[in-house]
C-alpha cells in the first residue's frame, strides 16, 4: 500500500496528459500515485522507460527515486487520495463518444472519495459530460454529494505532444467547477504547479473551449484543402495565396492542405461537439460534417492523382511499387493515429499495388501491417513515391534517389522527379 505525508495527489491515465502532469507534481512536491490499466505500461514506467515523448527516462528515474511518484494499475494505491485527476482516452466508436474510460475511471476513484476531497476531470469530451455523466457516477460509488462533501472541475488538456514552445506549464489551462467552492479548489491546485490559469462559469463552457479549439483547427483545414482541390482549375498557386494572406497581422491564420487530417484529436474531437448538438438539440453541426467529409476524402483524393500521374507515365497501378514516404500523422512524431498514410496504404493496396512505406520515426513495434519497409524490400527501384510526412531534416535519405517519381503532398521536397499534389506538373 502506498503511504505518505504531503498531499497525495492521483493521476488516472499515465499517457501524453497524465504522464507530464504526474510527474510534474511529484517535483512540485506532491505525493503522486499514476494509475493506469495497462500493466506493460506501468512495468515500463517503473523501469523508467518513458512511453511518452514529452517526459524523459531519466524524469521518472528521479521521480520515482524520490518516492513521490509510483505508478500502478492497482486503485486501492488511492485510498486516502486528496486530489483526483482523469486522464483517460475519448475515442469514437462508430462515430459516437466512447466514454467507457472516464465511467470506468469514475467507479474505480468513486470508492475512494472522501469529505474534501477534489476530483478533475481533464479527458475531452462534450458539454455535459462531467455534471451529467461522471458526477452521479462518483456520487453513487462514494455516497457522498458533489459540490457539499467533495469537490468536482472539469480542465480540458492543451498538451501538444513534441512541441518545444508550449508545455503544461506555459498553456494557459481553462479551470472550471461544478461550483463556487469547487472552481476554488481546481484553482488552488492548478496554481500549486505554477500554471495559468484561465476561469470559466461551468464545467460545460470549459468542455466547450476544447472542443471549439479543435473543431476551429479542423474547420479551417478543411477550408484550405477545398480550395486546393479546386486551384488547379482556378489556375493558382494555392500555397503561395495561403502564404501571402498569412502576411496580414490580423484576423487570418494560416492552415495548409494536406494528405488529410490525422491524430488522436482533430478527428475526433470535432465529432464529439457535433454529436452533443444532435443528441441534444436534434439538429446536425452542419460545419463539422462538412469539414469531416472534406478531411476524409483527402487521402482519396491523393490517391486519384497518384493514378494520373501513373496513367501518363502508361505504368498500370496494379503491380506498381509505391513508397509512402512517411507514415506518422504529422512532422516529427511517431503517432500513426488516423493517419492518412494508413487509408492511402489501404487503397492503393486494394487497387493491386505494392505498397512499401519509409519513416524512421515509426517504432518497429508499431509498424502497421501491409507497408514492407523500403529497407527490407530488396527492390532498388520504384515507380512512385508519395511523400506524406514532412519530417525534419533529411527524413528519407538516399530513398528519393530510387524513385521514379514522387508526389509531395507537403510540398517540402524539390528535384527533378518530384511533383506538387498543389500544382501537380506536366510531366
Ligand atoms: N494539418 C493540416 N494542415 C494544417 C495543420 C494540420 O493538414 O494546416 C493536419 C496535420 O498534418 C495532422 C492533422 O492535421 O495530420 C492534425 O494536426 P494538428 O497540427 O492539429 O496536430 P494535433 O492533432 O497534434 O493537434 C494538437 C491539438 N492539441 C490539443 O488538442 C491539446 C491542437 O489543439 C493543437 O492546436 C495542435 O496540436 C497544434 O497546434 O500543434
Amino acid at each position: 500500500m502506498f503511504k505518505t505525508s504531503a498531499q497525495k495527489l492521483v493521476v488516472v491515465g499515465q499517457g501524453y496528459v497524465g504522464l507530464p502532469l504526474a510527474v510534474l507534481a511529484s517535483q512540485i512536491g506532491y505525493s503522486v500515485v499514476g494509475i493506469d490499466t495497462d500493466e506493460v505500461r506501468i512495468s515500463d514506467i517503473r523501469r523508467s522507460l518513458s512511453p511518452v515523448s514529452d517526459v524523459s527516462n531519466l524524469a521518472l528515474q528521479i521521480a520515482q527515486q524520490s518516492s513521490k511518484y509510483f505508478p500502478t494499475a492497482d486503485y486501492s494505491n488511492a485510498e486516502g487520495f486528496d486530489i483526483a485527476v482523469i486522464t483517460v482516452p475519448t475515442p469514437l466508436s462508430n462515430r459516437k463518444p466512447d466514454l467507457t474510460h472516464i465511467k470506468s475511471a469514475g467507479r474505480s476513484i468513486g470508492n475512494w472519495i472522501r469529505p474534501g476531497c477534489l476530483i478533475v476531470l481533464e479527458s475531452t469530451t462534450y458539454p455535459g459530460t462531467t455534471e451529467e455523466l461522471l458526477v452521479p457516477i462518483l456520487e453513487s460509488e462514494s455516497g457522498l454529494v458533489a459540490g457539499k462533501d467533495f469537490f468536482v472541475g472539469y480542465s480540458p488538456e492543451r498538451i501538444d505532444p513534441g512541441n518545444q514552445i508550449w508545455s503544461i506549464v506555459n498553456t494557459p489551462k481553462i479551470v472550471s467547477g461544478v461550483n463556487a467552492s469547487s472552481l476554488k479548489a481546481v484553482s488552488a491546485f492548478y496554481s500549486s504547479l505554477g500554471i495559468p490559469l484561465v476561469s470559466v462559469s461551468g464545467t460545460r463552457e470549459a468542455e466547450l473551449v476544447k472542443l471549439l479549439e479543435n473543431t476551429f483547427r479542423h474547420v479551417n483545414i478543411a477550408l484550405v484543402n477545398e480550395l486546393a482541390m479546386f486551384s488547379e482549375s482556378l489556375g493558382v498557386n494555392i500555397l503561395e495565396a495561403v502564404e501571402a494572406a498569412a502576411t496580414k497581422p490580423f484576423g487570418f491564420m494560416k492552415f495548409l492542405p494536406g494528405p488529410g487530417v490525422g491524430g488522436h484529436c482533430l478527428p475526433v474531437d470535432p465529432s464529439y461537439l457535433s454529436w452533443a448538438i444532435e443528441l441534444k438539440s436534434g439538429s446536425s453541426f452542419k460545419f463539422v460534417e462538412l469539414a469531416n467529409s472534406i478531411n476524409d476524402g483527402m487521402p482519396d483524393y491523393v490517391v486519384n492523382q497518384v493514378e494520373n500521374l501513373l496513367n501518363r507515365r502508361s505504368i498500370d497501378i496494379q503491380g506498381s511499387r509505391i513508397v509512402l514516404l512517411g507514415l506518422a500523422y504529422k512532422s516529427d512524431t511517431r503517432d500513426l493515429r488516423e493517419s492518412p498514410a494508413l487509408s492511402i496504404g489501404q487503397t492503393l493496396r486494394e487497387k493491386g499495388a505494392r505498397v512499401f512505406a519509409s519513416d524512421n520515426w515509426v517504432l518497429d513495434s508499431n509498424w502497421p501491417e501491409g507497408f514492407t519497409k523500403v529497407a527490407e524490400s530488396g527492390a532498388d527501384r520504384f515507380d512512385m513515391g508519395v511523400l506524406i510526412t514532412n519530417h525534419s531534416g533529411d527524413a528519407y535519405g538516399e530513398i528519393l534517389n530510387k524513385i521514379d517519381l514522387i508526389l509531395d503532398t507537403r510540398n517540402c521536397i524539390a528535384g527533378d522527379n518530384v511533383v506538387q499534389l498543389w500544382g501537380v506538373a506536366e510531366v
